[in-house]
């Protein structure tokens, strides 16, 4: 069979992946996705409702938020248990066609609601469900802007509500969102206001893992982390779910095996909790991609919190030490289930990873990090005063996403580019391309500032109004601050709508555009926010820097 999913950079000739997905991802599962996320459309229709009337279910805002996040980028690549979510989102809505019944709400006309189907139907529906069942490309694109937004947000509410911390605001504009994007009448315009809706959505749904991160594990503050490795076996904790760290740390302590960051799991380094822990070695290795080289050097066990997952190699010898929590899902790989207070039980990993050989050093030294909001706020005095005396120029927000195309290295040179009185500000794992350059300090202020993970991107939105204010100035586009954003997946999307939504102009983002903006959509986007996007390293450092 075919497929149609256009949601990351790395798409299929810039335009779709209609085969198999660059990602890896089959047919089989891409359709799967479809129809677990036309089910959860119906739920979120008929939540909205509810909600109106004061009875929105927790339950089902549960079902919605996982829908979307499984469907992520590099989260689920597992048949079976993508039919688990498909099963479960056709009983939330039919125990919410029953309460609106109850309440005597009249159920809305529309297919979402009505569909009734198994798993099974996924190939049959697809005509249906999928992203092509929209014929006009503007309202196609703009639709799945909107749904890849509500993906980002949605994983970042459910690390949120992980650690007990839950908004029903977030809840309310997700589904809010998919129940818009599913109106068949529901014109260009409208879908403009949807798309920046879903952007306010993601300002809050930032600013609740902000607090849930940092209420439960205090403020980032600046470490430097070892990048070489010690002499015990080890287990790499990826994604980047903080909740999950801390079971792990928790329940490693003692037994020898030491326990290492990888990709977007680095910035767990940054929280004063964690350092309690003597066996919390460094960090592993670079950005999500690289894993299929690097697991094989790591040579221990490997515990995935949230995307990126690679499909392993045919030859690979590590998918058996491989184990998924949360919505993560890989063939040939073990998944832990929480139990009913959401805990995991790692004695399994831990019994494998004891029978490892420890890591292999791939390099050796350290990086530093731990920039977020209130540790740079501490520094204000002093980078106010650096910028009044002209020592620093310009920050450069390069937040977002690494990926495996030779095209980022566009990023690379860009960093070691920029003039020597710039300061890169980051976060996610985009900054893998930089992070260990040697780019120097200012008076003691590192070159590369990074907050942490792609969510943190809010510590850098929270830094600029402090800056902002610092200058007295009214808007955050007059500080000395410009966007050169990379993205891959969607939660850099819900980064960029929330950045839309706060009103910050000419951000460009790369290393290309979104397949899902059509030329009309950009130049909505252009006029409305003077979006860009790269172009050779040369000419951006003169538009974005220029000359001293
Ligand atoms: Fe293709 Fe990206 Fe979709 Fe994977 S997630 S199928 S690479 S567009
Ligand atoms: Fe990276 Fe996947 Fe996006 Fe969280 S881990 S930023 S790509």
């Amino acid at each position: 069979m075919d497929m149609f999913c256009y949601q990351c950079q790395e798409t299929a000739k810039g335009s779709g992946c209609t085969l198999r997905g660059v990602c890896g991802k089959l047919p089989e599962t891409s359709a799967r996705m479809d129809l677990l996320l036309y089910a959860t459309r119906g739920v979120a229709i008929l939540n909205t409702l509810l909600r109106k009337n004061g009875e929105a279910d927790r339950e089902a805002d549960h079902q919605v938020i996982d829908a979307l996040f499984t469907t992520i980028t590099n989260a689920n690549f597992d048949n079976p248990s993508l039919d688990d979510y498909i099963r479960r989102a056709f009983e939330v809505k039919r125990e919410l066609k029953a309460k609106c019944e109850k309440a005597a709400i009249a159920l809305p006309d529309a297919p979402e609601v009505a569909l009734e189907a198994t798993p099974a139907d996924y190939e049959k529906l697809e005509s249906v469900t999928g992203v092509l069942a929209e014929p006009d490309p503007d309202k196609r694109g703009l639709r799945q802007l909107a749904i890849y937004g509500a993906k980002g947000a949605a994983a970042y509410a459910r690390h949120a509500a992980n650690l007990k911390y839950e908004d029903d605001e977030v809840y309310a504009i997700i589904e809010e969102v998919l129940a818009d994007v599913s109106r068949a009448d529901i014109s260009v315009d409208e879908l403009v206001k949807v798309v920046l809706r879903m952007g306010e959505g993601g300002v809050k749904a930032m600013a609740l893992l902000d607090s849930a991160n940092t209420g439960t594990y205090g403020n980032p503050e600046i470490t430097k982390v070892d990048i070489g490795v010690r002499k015990n076996p080890g287990i790499l904790i990826s994604g980047h779910d903080l909740r999950d760290l801390e079971e792990l740390l928790e329940q490693t302590a003692g037994t020898g095996v030491d326990v290492y960051t990888h990709s977007e799991m680095l910035p767990g380094q940054y929280y004063p909790y964690f350092k309690k822990y003597p066996h919390f070695a460094g960090n592993y290795g670079n950005a999500w991609w690289k894993q299929v080289d690097e697991f094989e050097t790591f040579n221990g066990c490997f515990v995935f919190t949230s995307n990126c997952i690679v499909p392993p190699r045919q030859t690979a010898t590590y998918t058996d030490r491989i184990y998924t929590l949360g919505v993560v899902g890989m063939p040939g790989t073990h998944h832990i289930e929480a139990d009913a207070e959401g805990r995991h039980d790692f004695s399994e990993v831990i019994a494998k990873a004891k029978t490892c050989p420890a890591p292999t050093e791939i390099e050796h030294g350290e990086i530093i990090g731990g920039f977020a909001h209130h540790q740079v706020e501490e520094l204000a005095p002093k980078i106010v005063d650096l910028i009044k005396r002209g020592k620093i120029r310009k920050f450069v927000v390069m937040a977002g996403c690494d990926g495996r195309f030779p095209s980022r290295n566009y990023y690379t040179e860009f960093a070691e580019a920029l003039p020597d009185d710039c300061v890169i500000l980051t976060a996610g794992c985009a900054k893998y391309r930089y992070n260990k350059l040697p780019l120097g300090d200012i008076e003691g202020v590192p070159r590369v500032l990074d907050a942490g993970q792609c969510n943190d991107s809010y510590s850098l939105v929270r830094i600029a109004m402090a800056l902002q204010e610092a200058f007295g100035l009214e808007s955050i586009n007059q500080l000395p601050l410009v966007f050169n954003i990379a993205w891959y997946e969607q939660k850099a999307v819900i980064v960029l709508l929330a950045l839309l939504y706060l009103g910050v102009q000419g951000i460009h983002t790369g290393p290309t555009l979104p397949a899902f903006f059509t030329p009309d959509i950009l130049k909505v986007l252009q006029e409305k926010f003077a979006i860009g996007t790269i172009s050779t390293v040369e000419n951006d450092i003169a538009t974005l820097i220029g000359e001293k």
